[in-house]
């Protein structure tokens, strides 16, 4: 059995479990935050059978979008003033970050 960690976009992620659920697999939806942006994302645990992680991955692959989002971060550009000046830059986000996890052992009580 596989653990998918699947790090999408909330603009994907309804759609995305509503796809996957569809396919019959079963998901649990975590609330998080990018450490870059500090904006919210969604992460997707999906436990799957081993002979199921290619179709869930395709159906991924399917439903998210990489999208291009302007990011200020704080930089330390301070010249004579000392100020620290927000600095905005283009990142391309996504479409899914996804990490996949041997389980060893999957129990229901
Ligand atoms: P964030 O950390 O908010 O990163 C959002 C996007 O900002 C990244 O998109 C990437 O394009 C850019 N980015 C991140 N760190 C950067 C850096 N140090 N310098 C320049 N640009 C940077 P994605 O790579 O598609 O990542 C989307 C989200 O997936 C991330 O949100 C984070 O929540 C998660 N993620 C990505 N790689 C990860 C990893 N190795 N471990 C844990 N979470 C990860």
């Amino acid at each position: 059995m596989k653990l998918i960690i699947s790090i999408v976009q909330d603009e994907d992620a309804s759609r995305l479990i509503n796809n996957l659920m569809t396919e019959g697999y079963r998901v649990t939806k975590l609330a998080t935050t990018g450490g870059f942006l500090r904006s919210g994302n969604t992460t997707l645990l999906v436990g799957v059978e081993d002979e199921q992680l290619p179709n869930a991955m395709s159906v991924i692959e399917k439903v998210c979008k990489s999208r291009k989002q302007i990011a200020t971060t704080p930089s330390p550009i301070s010249g004579t003033t000392g100020v620290y000046m927000p600095y905005p830059v283009e990142v391309t986000v996504g479409g899914a970050t996804i990490f996949v996890l041997d389980v060893e052992q999957f129990t229901k009580i």
